[in-house]
């Protein structure tokens, strides 16, 4: 609907900087060493990409703390760029499609998105809400905290910090859903509360299947199923035993049939515009689950993409 033919964008970005676990940065490079372009194209779509991002020339040489906040003018140029990257994706009728690296990405990502299309909804798949502010998070890592950055609600604008200004919080929180959280933070569940955020946890997977969750998911924040779409997908949204090679597993997560499920769904919409496929770090756990997690996150991207679709 909002996108001509099959053409897609990918934004290889191998970025670790909105958490301390090298090795993240390794993820978009695995992806693609494991054949994703290749496997993209003979889906028959038109597939443009020129090499992963050089993120790391954009490293300030002195990054000290923002309060809490760690590595903040780094964060904060790399998502900059990554915005700008989706935004011209867009703007050419590709579907973007950004292989992370690390959640802080989407800082950029969903920016991206909706400078294109502020009506857009945003459906973020993790085990955590990304959502809390620079008060709120007890780590200072910004993978923890994208969503709060993008929220146009007075009260959390007002708490930004000047080395984000670039960022226009456009997410009016009823176009935001969650699926597959089970490691909320209490503050972070206060904000979800606050602004009557739509959240899906493992709990209503397990309650309702996840073909209701999904459907629910999109009667939330799509309700006439007209609006593009975001897809945000964390790998760590996966069980562990699916996904074992990211930075914080969770135990209790989605099957690897539940995780396609949502991919498959969310293509069949004809609505999505934009995917993130972040935290794969091929440099946690053996050799198999390295293999495991680096082919789950290869066939997450082509579901989104219409493959398993009769
Ligand atoms: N909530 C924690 C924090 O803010 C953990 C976030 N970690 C993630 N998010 N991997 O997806 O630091
Ligand atoms: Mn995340
Ligand atoms: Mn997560
Ligand atoms: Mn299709």
């Amino acid at each position: 609907k909002y996108l001509k033919g099959k053409n897609v964008g990918i934004i290889g970005c191998p970025f670790s900087g909105g958490q301390p676990k090298e090795g993240v940065d390794e993820g978009p490079i695995k992806m693609v060493e494991y054949g994703l372009i290749d496997q993209i194209l003979e889906m028959g779509w038109n597939v443009e990409f020129d090499g992963h991002r050089k993120l790391t020339d954009l490293k300030p040489a002195d990054d000290p703390n923002i309060g809490r906040l760690k590595k903040p003018r780094y964060v904060s140029r790399v998502t900059k760029a990554v915005a700008d990257a989706v935004e011209s994706n867009l703007r050419r009728g590709q579907l973007a499609l950004t292989l992370g690296g690390d959640h802080s990405l989407a800082l950029g990502t969903v920016s991206g998105t909706l400078s294109v299309y502020p009506e857009a909804c945003l459906i973020w798949i993790d085990a955590h809400a990304d959502i809390n502010t620079p008060d709120t998070t007890e780590s200072g890592n910004l993978h923890g905290c994208p969503v709060s950055f993008l929220l146009a609600v007075d009260d959390l604008i007002q708490k930004r910090v000047s080395e984000f200004s670039w960022l226009k919080p456009r997410l009016r929180p009823d176009k935001l859903v969650y699926i597959g959280l089970r490691d909320v933070d209490p503050p972070e569940k206060e904000i979800l509360k606050k602004y009557g955020i739509k959240a899906f946890s493992m709990y209503h997977v397990d309650k309702y299947g996840i073909g209701k969750v999904v459907e629910m998911a999109l009667d939330a924040v799509n309700p006439k199923r007209d609006l593009p779409i975001h897809l945000s997908f964390d790998v760590d949204a996966l069980d562990p035993t699916v996904a074992p090679s990211t930075g914080t597993p969770v135990r209790g997560g989605l099957t690897f049939r539940e995780g396609h499920y949502i991919c498959e769904a969310i293509h069949e919409t004809g609505l999505l515009v934009s995917v993130d496929l972040m935290e794969v770090n091929p440099s946690l756990e053996d050799e198999v689950s390295v293999f495991e997690t680096v082919t789950v996150g290869c066939s997450l991207v082509r579901c989104c993409l219409g493959e398993t679709l009769l």
